[in-house]
C-alpha cells in the first residue's frame, strides 16, 4: 500500500461506509446469511451498502409505500440489478437472456441506462441468486456496476462503424477488464465457488483499490469526434479518440467530470472534466490506474458527497494532479491534440459499418424496453434476438442498435422491425430524439418528483409548441431527473429539468449542444403550467431570432437568458 494511501486513511474521520467496506472483508460482510434469511424480504444497511459492489441495490416500490404502511405491513422490498458490459455490447444470446429473466424474476421489463448498462427493477431477494447465476452464465456480470469503485467503461457502441470505434472498443474492454475489483467474494456469494480462506495480504487481493476500495464512485468513457454521444467531459477520466484518415493515434486525457450535486448546498455542483494531455493507446491503462490510485488516496473519505474525484481535483487544482499523475507514471503527457465535437446524441435507422454489414439505431423512449397494449416493443426485440446472428449496442442515450446485420439478413430484420412498428424515431420530434429521463419514481429512493413516467407526456406538450413555432425537426438536448443527483445527465443539456417536489422542478438552460458546456439554473421550483409558459416565449424567439445554425444551447446565453457557465465552480453564481 502506498504511503499517500496510508495517510488517507489515517486523517479525518471516515464516514460510516468506510468502516462498512473496512470490516466487509473484501465486500462478503454477512450477505451469504441475510440473503439466505426467509423472514424479510429486506437486508440490513451494511450489507445493502456492500450489495452495491455486487451490482444490486434494495428498494422498495414507492406507489405501494403509504398504503402498506396504513397496512402494517413492511415496505414492498425488491431488488434493482444492474447488468454490465463494457461499451453496452451483448449477443442475441444475452440479450435473450435478459428478456427471460426480466420477465420470470423481475417486473417484466429491461431498463437501458444512460451507461450502456441493463437494469432489473422488482427482483425479490429469493431471486436473486437465480438471476445473477443466470446473467454469469450468460457471460455477462453485475460485479462493479455499482459501488466505490470504476463503473461500466462507455464508448461509442459501434465498433464496426469505423476501425478506429472497433480499436477504441477493445480498448473500453482492456480497461474496464483492469479495474475489475478482483475479490472472490462476488463469486463465493453467487456462484457457489468454494469459500478460500486466503492468506494474500489486502493489496494482493485488490492491487489497484486496497481494502477499502475508492472513496466513491468512479466513471470512465471513451468518445470518438466528432460523436461525443459518452459525453466525455461528465466522466471522472474521459478520453477522447485522436484519430486521423482512419487510423487511431492516441487519446487526449480529461479529468474532473461529475453531474451529482444537492440542492441548497453550494458546496456541490457538476462539472466538467478538464483535457490535460494526449497520451499513445499503450499508455492508456497506465494513466487509467494511475488516476484511479490518486483518487483512492486524496479522496474524500469522511464526507461522501464531497468524495468524488471532481472535488479532489477542484480542491488541490488541476496542476496538482498533473504533476502527481506524470510522478506515478514515470513519464510526461504529451500536449493535448485538436479535435471537434458535434453533438452528444445518437445517430438514427440504418448505417452501414466498415466491414458492409449494417446497424440499426431504434429510438427507445427513456430506456425502458416493455410491451404495451399499442407497442409490442420487447416482444419485437425478441424476435429479432431469436433469427439475428450479429449483436445488440445499448447506447450511451438510453437507445439501442442492433447491430451486425449482414445485407442477406437485412430484409428479414426489416420486416420484424415493420411487423412490430419498431421506431427510429423519425415519426417524432428531433427533441424528444434528443431526449432522455432517469428512472426516478417509483423505484428510485432517492427520486424527489417523477422522471421517466412523466417526460413523454411533458414532451407531448412543448412539442406543440415546437410545432407552433416551426422547430419540430431542430436538434435540441433535453433531459431530466427526478434528483439532482444526475443520472440523465442533465447538466449538460440545452434544457433540463431536475426534480424538487412533486409535480415541481428546477429549470435549466444554456448547456452545449456537444456536451461540452454545463447549463445554467433558469427557473426554480415551477409546475407543468409555468414550464411551458417559460419555454413557450424563448423558444419563439429562437426560431425568429436564431443565427444560421445557432444551437439552442448557445442563442439562450447570446439572448441573455442565462450567463454562459464555464466551470462547475460557476454553476451556482
Ligand atoms: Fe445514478 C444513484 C440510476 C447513471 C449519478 N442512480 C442512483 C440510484 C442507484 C439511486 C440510489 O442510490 O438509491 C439510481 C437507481 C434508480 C433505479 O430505480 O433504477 C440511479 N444512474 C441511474 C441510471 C439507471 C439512470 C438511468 O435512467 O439510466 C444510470 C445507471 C448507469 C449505469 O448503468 O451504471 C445512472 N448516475 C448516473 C449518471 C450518468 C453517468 O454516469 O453517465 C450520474 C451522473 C454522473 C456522475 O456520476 O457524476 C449518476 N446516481 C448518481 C448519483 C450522484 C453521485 C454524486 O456525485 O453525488 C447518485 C447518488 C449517490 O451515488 O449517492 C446516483
Ligand atoms: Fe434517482 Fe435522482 Fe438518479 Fe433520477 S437522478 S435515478 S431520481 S438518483
Amino acid at each position: 500500500m502506498s504511503e499517500n494511501h496510508l495517510l488517507s486513511q489515517n486523517s479525518a474521520p471516515h464516514s460510516d461506509v468506510e468502516e462498512i467496506k473496512r470490516r466487509s472483508n473484501y465486500l462478503r460482510g454477512s450477505l451469504a446469511e441475510t440473503l439466505e434469511d426467509r423472514i424479510t424480504g429486506s437486508i440490513p444497511e451494511d450489507d445493502n451498502r456492500l450489495m452495491k459492489f455486487h451490482g444490486s441495490y434494495m428498494q422498495d416500490d414507492r406507489d405501494l409505500r403509504n398504503e402498506r404502511n396504513k397496512q402494517k405491513l413492511e415496505p414492498a422490498y425488491q431488488f434493482m440489478v444492474r447488468v454490465r458490459a463494457a461499451g453496452g455490447v451483448v449477443t442475441s444470446e444475452q440479450w435473450l437472456m435478459m428478456d427471460r429473466i426480466a420477465r420470470q424474476f423481475a417486473n417484466g421489463t429491461i431498463r437501458l441506462t444512460t451507461r450502456q448498462s441493463f437494469q432489473l427493477h422488482g427482483v425479490i431477494k429469493w431471486n436473486m441468486k437465480n438471476v445473477i447465476t443466470e446473467v454469469n452464465e450468460a457471460l455477462l456480470s453485475t460485479l462493479a456496476a455499482c459501488g466505490d469503485v470504476n463503473r461500466n467503461v462507455m464508448c461509442n457502441p459501434n465498433p464496426y462503424q469505423s476501425e478506429v470505434h472497433h480499436q477504441v472498443y477493445e480498448w473500453a474492454k482492456k480497461v474496464s477488464n483492469h479495474l475489475d475489483p478482483r475479490t472472490r467474494a462476488y463469486h463465493e456469494i453467487w456462484l457457489d465457488e468454494e469459500k478460500v480462506i486466503d492468506s494474500r495480504d489486502g493489496e494482493e487481493q485488490e492491487p489497484i483499490y486496497g481494502p477499502v476500495y475508492l472513496p466513491r464512485k468512479f466513471k470512465i468513457g471513451i468518445a470518438v469526434p466528432p460523436a461525443n454521444d459518452v459525453d466525455v467531459f461528465s466522466q471522472d477520466l474521459g478520453f477522447i479518440a485522436i484519430h486521423e484518415e482512419g487510423r487511431l493515434l492516441g487519446f487526449n486525457v480529461a479529468v474532473g467530470g461529475g453531474m451529482g450535486m444537492s440542492h441548497g448546498d453550494p458546496k456541490t455542483y457538476p462539472q466538467v472534466a478538464r483535457v490535460i494531455g494526449f497520451i499513445t493507446p499503450e499508455q492508456l491503462l497506465d494513466v487509467a490506474e494511475k488516476t484511479v490510485t490518486i483518487q483512492r488516496d486524496y479522496g474524500d473519505r469522511s464526507v461522501r458527497k464531497h468524495a468524488r474525484f471532481k472535488y479532489t481535483i477542484d480542491d488541490r487544482g488541476i496542476e496538482w494532479f498533473v504533476n502527481e499523475l506524470e510522478q506515478r507514471l514515470g513519464w510526461k503527457l504529451e500536449k493535448a491534440r485538436p479535435y471537434q465535437f458535434e453533438h452528444n446524441g445518437d445517430r438514427y435507422g440504418w448505417v452501414k459499418g466498415s466491414d458492409d454489414n449494417w446497424h440499426f439505431t431504434l429510438f427507445i423512449q427513456n430506456g425502458r424496453v416493455k410491451d404495451e397494449d399499442s407497442y409490442l416493443l420487447m416482444s419485437g426485440l425478441r424476435e429479432i434476438a431469436k433469427v439475428h446472428a450479429g449483436d445488440f449496442r445499448l447506447t450511451p442515450n438510453q437507445n439501442l442498435i442492433i447491430g451486425n446485420v449482414p445485407r442477406e439478413k437485412k430484409q428479414e430484420i426489416e420486416q420484424i422491425i415493420h411487423d412490430y412498428g419498431l421506431t427510429d424515431g423519425t415519426a417524432y420530434s428531433a427533441l424528444r430524439r434528443n431526449s432522455m429521463a432517469c428512472v426516478a419514481l417509483p423505484t428510485c429512493g432517492l427520486a424527489m418528483a417523477e422522471s421517466e413516467r412523466y417526460l413523454p407526456t411533458l414532451l407531448d406538450k412543448i412539442e406543440l409548441i415546437l410545432d407552433e413555432a416551426g422547430l419540430r425537426d431542430e436538434e435540441i438536448v433535453i433531459r431530466m431527473t427526478g434528483c439532482p443527483n444526475g443520472c440523465a445527465r442533465p447538466a449538460l443539456a440545452e434544457i433540463a429539468f431536475i426534480g424538487k417536489a412533486v409535480g415541481k422542478y428546477n429549470m435549466y438552460l444554456g448547456g452545449g449542444f456537444s456536451g461540452n458546456r454545463l447549463n445554467k439554473l433558469y427557473r426554480e421550483n415551477i409546475g407543468e403550467a409555468e414550464i411551458l409558459e417559460e419555454l413557450r416565449p424563448i423558444l419563439n424567439r429562437y426560431a425568429k431570432e436564431r443565427e444560421e445554425g445557432e444551437h439552442f444551447g448557445d442563442f439562450v446565453i447570446r439572448a441573455g437568458y442565462v450567463k454562459e457557465v464555464r466551470s462547475g465552480l460557476d454553476f451556482h453564481e
